[in-house]
């Protein structure tokens, strides 16, 4: 799948997708980055791509032509797969879509800069905004890194140990357990003596399960119950998730 990114600061993401998981999924094909600096599509000698905005008020606004100009370059090349906005008003990104997107052709992604993009650019090109979460950052340039890691790591052999998906936060609906390696007993600097949760070293591969699942539900009963609420309604909790669930004092 082909990515397509428009954006002021291109040089954000070069080291950032040549390191680690991102890396494989580039060098094995699965994935291709193309950048588009914007400001290579201003049609003046100073190379504007933002002015002030109608109806006064702080900031600047992203000019409709100099987008238009680079997305119909990335269409000369490209082919018709969806433009995907950054923004702060844009929808919450998820892994279900994360998920969705990961099987699909690619997208363009378009980083916002300033207060914002002209709404008359975003209305005539525009498929879906995304947001990170209810948080201000200054651009869209680390939502679009975001997406780009998360849709780069689900590609097949990626991922060193396949598993390692199923057992994400969010695949299963569940945050994830808590994860223990050597030593078997850490030494703090002030002498407490910390074990490894005992059931972990015991080789019983069902009393294990049994009680990662049981720490995945209380965690995420404490701290995400929306998704316990959801998990419920899609009948994803079993006889015995509901009958550990009603043991916990949260
Ligand atoms: C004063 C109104 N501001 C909205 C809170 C304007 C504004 C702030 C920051 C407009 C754009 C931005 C830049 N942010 C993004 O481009 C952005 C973003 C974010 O700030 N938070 C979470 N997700 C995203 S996706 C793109």
């Amino acid at each position: 799948m082909r990515f397509d990114v428009i954006t002021l600061f291109p040089d954000l993401f070069g080291p950032f997708l040549q390191q680690g998981i991102t890396r494989r999924a580039f060098e094995s094909g699965q994935v291709d980055v193309h950048l588009w600096p914007l400001r290579d599509f201003a049609d003046d000698n100073y190379r504007r791509v933002d002015d002030r905005p109608y109806g006064g008020g702080p900031g600047m606004v992203m000019l409709v032509e100099p987008l238009e100009r680079a997305l119909a370059a990335v269409r000369a090349q490209a082919g018709a797969a969806p433009v995907i906005h950054f923004s702060p008003t844009g929808r919450k990104m998820d892994q279900a879509l994360l998920r969705e997107m990961a099987g699909g052709p690619g997208a363009v992604l378009l980083c916002g800069r300033y207060e914002g993009i002209d709404q008359r650019f975003l209305d005539r090109h525009v498929d879906l905004e995304l947001s990170l979460g209810d948080f201000v950052l200054s651009g869209g340039e680390l939502p679009a890194l975001a997406l780009l890691d998360g849709i780069a790591r689900l590609q097949a052999g990626v991922l060193s140990d396949a598993r390692s998906h199923e057992q994400d936060s969010f695949e299963d609906g569940m945050l994830d357990c808590p994860h223990y390696s050597r030593p078997e007993q850490l030494t703090t600097p002030e002498g407490q003596n910390l074990p490894v949760p005992p059931v972990l070293l015991s080789g019983h591969h069902a009393q294990i399960a049994q009680w990662r699942r049981e720490q995945s539900l209380q965690l995420t009963a404490r701290r995400r119950p929306d998704l316990i609420a959801v998990a419920r309604a899609a009948g994803r909790l079993s006889k015995a998730d509901e009958r550990f669930l009603a043991t916990l004092v949260l």
